[in-house]
């Protein structure tokens, strides 16, 4: 049985991690948001993807969820020295996104093959071979995908990194909108895996800025609502937070509810079942008037054993052809 994940970054990777301790990695594709994307000193960095790699090969630091562990941070450090002299306009030098030694060299050999004319999907495959990821990692779409953020007290558009990391997400946002989703389109091999799965999950994630711009891409909603029946998705905000980043506030400042119930109105029209944690059991009759089965399970994957759990639950929550 072939499982696919709409995934973002650090909750998806953990669920992944879950997915591999109960279902065979060969068996499962991960469709993973490439709108947070970025180019950082001339390199192309796709955090959502490279947080899963890292995650699936165990090599992860596990207290920040970005990066590699037993990181050295050199070349940052040397970095340093040219911030003083670089012209006032110049954005050469940036020490405000962190890349780690090691974690570099991840974005040379992306940036390198992207220059020789590989796809972002080829580059992907390869970097998850080099890791020994046996899940499928699939970027949503080849084309650039990017977010932008409004910002409402600046009343200003920043693209996503600079809201998320050099503005550590604690401005509030009055928009966002995904550039270039009118000529981006998922790949064939998305589709196919959409298509063709038994079951198709979504990750604990950020339901606007993570799986949204999946969503946001031409025929995945159509294709989701067309097997509703078969699409789990699991809460990322538990007890009215979110485990990971600013989802909790940023439902909120975009007009929907921040709580289970309001995730269950983002997903009714493509998932008929949400997962959401015990805390949040009160709501289970709003989320089911919302339109979505709402089904109770531990879903901080604070261990291995909760995600292997979750996994569990999300796997038995359709019933599949024997
Ligand atoms: N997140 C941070 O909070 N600070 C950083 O300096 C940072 C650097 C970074 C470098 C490479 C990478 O793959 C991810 C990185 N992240 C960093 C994480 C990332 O930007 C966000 O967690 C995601 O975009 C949100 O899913």
């Amino acid at each position: 049985m072939t499982v696919a994940v709409l995934c973002g970054g650090v909750g998806a990777a953990r669920f992944l991690s879950g997915l591999a301790g109960v279902h065979p990695p060969t068996d499962t594709v991960g469709i993973v948001n490439t709108a947070d994307d970025t180019v950082m000193h001339g390199l192309s960095i796709s955090p959502d993807i490279d947080t899963i790699t890292y995650t699936l090969a165990w090599a992860i630091d596990p207290e920040r969820g970005w990066g590699l562990s037993e990181e050295s941070w050199r070349v940052m450090d040397a970095l340093a020295r040219y911030l003083p002299v670089r012209p006032r306009a110049s954005g050469a030098a940036a020490t405000w996104f962190k890349l780690g030694d090691r974690d570099l060299a991840t974005h040379l050999y992306r940036t390198a093959r992207l220059a020789e004319g590989a796809t972002l999907s080829e580059v992907t495959a390869e970097i998850c071979r080099a890791w020994g990821v046996h899940q499928r990692l699939l970027p949503m779409c080849d084309e650039t995908v990017s977010t932008v953020v409004h910002l409402a007290t600046e009343d200003i558009d920043v693209p996503f990194q600079e809201y998320f990391v050099q503005r550590r997400h604690a401005v509030p946002v009055s928009a966002v909108r995904f550039a270039g989703t009118d000529t981006a389109r998922p790949t064939r091999a998305v589709l196919t895996a959409l298509r063709g799965a038994e079951l198709v999950a979504i990750a604990p994630s950020n339901p606007l800025v993570s799986i949204g711009p999946i969503r946001a891409l031409g025929g995945i909603d159509e294709l989701l609502a067309a097997r509703r029946d078969s699409v789990v998705a699991v809460s990322p905000i538990v007890g009215g937070a979110a485990l990971k980043g600013p989802a909790d506030h940023m439902l909120a400042e975009l007009g929907h509810e921040p709580s289970v119930v309001g995730v269950a109105r983002l997903y009714a029209p493509i998932a008929a079942t949400l997962v959401i944690d015990p805390v949040d059991a009160h709501h289970a009759a709003a989320v089911e008037a919302a339109g979505m089965r709402a089904i109770v399970a531990e879903s901080v994957m604070s261990t291995p054993a909760v995600a292997h759990s979750l996994a569990s639950t999300v796997l038995s929550a359709v019933r599949l052809p024997s």
